[in-house]
């Protein structure tokens, strides 16, 4: 019996489109589904000022395909040296939705990301005044910290000092992979949100080591134990409006992927409305799937929520998706659950 669900149109609060041929190949598959998008900054160079912002905003316009409708909603790369007042101006007019904040190396593209969190007092208390908010990548990079709970430390030992000392800072901590992020975004204040990604939802580190390396389950920050996994679901379900979607489809060629030191990253943006109905079903939640894909992060933002819907339909047999999608940057593996995904956007 064919099931239909009418929801909202969603929106992606986490996402990277990358520049050039790679844009050109991803972008339709996002704006297929999604009106909006949190675009990621960390290009190569990153997009650390509002002129890059506003010149990246119009390749991403100019390579969306006619008739297709995406806002695409820009955010900087937080260096040491960003100057508070180009920020201030990149807000104000509108072009800067969020600033975004990595480590130093805890990610792709992230070495120009922070070393010093003195360095960027400035910015932070600048942010806090206008309202403009920090979308966080919360993963401490030493050496010394065990890559799976690099998470937790980073909330212990640099998100919640940090949030201590700039109050009135609205911080949104972004894939999280853990019970410990969960709780700790659920525990908290008003002014912290938590986004979680749809892969997150359905792997756990098994899918990434057992029966050989699979190098296209292999992202930052690294799935966890099935009981993380589980926290994730329970959090995506509660209805709580703090935590929403944010795919961080992070696309790189197959060549990339599939080698001795594989890019870290899943490429999920064509299949993730179908991945998310299907975790919804299996939760019992189905009701729940609008709010955490359409309506948490427009609130969160201050942004209405879309006008337009989308109907997704579940099928009595499996609805195929591709293995890949061919890019003028090479082939992209497109995210596989391991399962077969009966749910569909019509
Ligand atoms: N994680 N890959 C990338 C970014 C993210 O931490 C992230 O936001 C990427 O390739 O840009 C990844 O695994
Ligand atoms: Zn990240
Ligand atoms: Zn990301």
């Amino acid at each position: 019996m064919t099931q239909r669900l009418t929801i909202r149109r969603p929106d992606d609060w986490h996402l990277h489109l990358r520049d050039g041929l790679m844009l050109a190949g991803v972008l339709p598959e996002t704006a297929r589904h999604f009106a909006r998008a949190i675009i990621m900054p960390n290009l190569v160079p990153p997009v650390v000022t509002g002129a890059a912002a506003a010149a990246y905003r119009d390749r991403i316009l100019a390579a969306l395909p006619e008739g297709m409708e995406f806002r695409p909603l820009m955010t900087l790369y937080l260096t040491e040296e960003t100057d508070p007042d180009d920020v201030a101006a990149a807000h104000q007019s509108g072009l800067v939705t969020a600033v975004k904040l990595y480590p130093a190396g805890a990610t792709t593209n992230s070495a120009s990301g922070v070393t010093d969190f003195d360095k960027v007092r400035p910015v932070l208390e600048r942010m806090a005044e206008i309202g403009l908010p920090l979308c966080i990548h919360g993963e401490v990079t030493m050496p010394e910290v065990d890559i799976f709970d690099r998470e937790k430390v980073f909330i212990e030992t640099v998100l919640d000092p940090l949030r201590q000392r700039t109050p009135g800072l609205k911080v949104t901590l972004e894939h999280v992979t853990t019970a410990d992020g969960i709780d700790y975004v659920a525990g908290e204040a008003g002014d912290i949100a938590g986004t979680i990604t749809a892969h997150h939802l359905m792997i756990d580190r098994n899918h990434i080591l057992v029966g050989g390396i699979k190098p296209h389950y292999y992202c930052l920050p690294v799935a966890k134990r099935r009981r993380h996994r589980d926290a994730l679901r329970r959090a995506a379900i509660s209805g709580n409006p703090r935590f929403f979607l944010g795919t961080d489809s992070a696309p790189h060629s197959d060549e990339a992927k599939e080698s001795a030191c594989g890019c870290a990253g899943c490429f999920t943006a064509t299949n993730t409305m179908a991945c998310l109905a299907h975790v919804f079903e299996e939760e019992g939640a189905l009701d729940r799937l609008e709010g955490f894909a359409s309506l948490h992060g427009p609130a969160r933002y201050g942004l209405p929520p879309n006008a337009g819907t989308i109907t997704l339909v579940k099928e009595d047999a499996p609805v195929p998706y591709p293995d890949k999608i061919a890019t003028g940057a090479g082939p992209v593996t497109v995210f596989d659950p391991g399962h077969p995904l009966y749910w569909r956007v019509a």
